[in-house]
């Protein structure tokens, strides 16, 4: 794994001003099927772009009930569950591997909370969900998560691994 220092000014992540270790990490983000029947795709692929993350896979697939059952394993039984699974298995979603520093972190803060409603302007659900249901993406929480949830979603062939060439502009 790739690391690296960064002058930290007032970061968000650490709260520390002085030198901190970064450390570049690789986060599943899943393009829910309400993105791409809104015409969303774009709009989100393109936000992570212009922060300065790597897409280092990309894929649309139909999520199968199986795949849902895996993936949201921690919520079944809840009273929201059905219409979760129903809602992410009735279309097509994307899904990516973005990496980046401290990735996981950074597309969580951009995503914004759970619920579209309560989530911040500026942030993706903020911007444009007022649903706690259909909120138009999933990021990993964890770092564990993210390398089960690449495993689920990815086979490592179709995970590239390759230097972006403005990288030194970025930081
Ligand atoms: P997040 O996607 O922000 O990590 P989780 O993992 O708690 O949120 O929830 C997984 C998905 O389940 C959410 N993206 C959302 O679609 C749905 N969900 C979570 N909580 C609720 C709820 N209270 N009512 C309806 N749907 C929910």
């Amino acid at each position: 794994m790739q690391s690296f220092f960064i002058l930290c000014g007032l970061c968000a992540l650490c709260g520390k001003q002085e030198n901190t270790l970064m450390m570049t990490q690789r986060t599943l983000v899943l393009i829910k099927p309400d993105a791409i029947q809104r015409g969303l795709s774009g709009e989100i692929i393109a936000r992570f772009e212009r922060k300065g993350l790597k897409i280092v896979a990309i894929k649309m697939l139909q999520v199968t009930p199986e795949l849902a059952h895996r993936h949201y394993a921690e919520h079944v039984g809840k009273p929201f569950y059905p219409a979760l699974v129903e809602y992410v298995t009735g279309s097509p979603a994307i899904a990516m591997v973005i990496s980046g520093p401290e990735a996981i972190t950074v597309v969580r803060l951009m995503v914004g909370p759970t619920n579209g409603l309560a989530a911040p302007p500026g942030t993706i659900r903020g911007d444009f969900s007022t649903s706690h249901r259909l909120n138009l993406l999933h990021a990993s929480d964890s770092e564990a998560s993210a390398e089960q949830e690449i495993a689920a979603f990815f086979d490592v062939s179709e995970i590239f691994d390759y230097d972006l060439e403005l990288a030194h502009w970025f930081r």
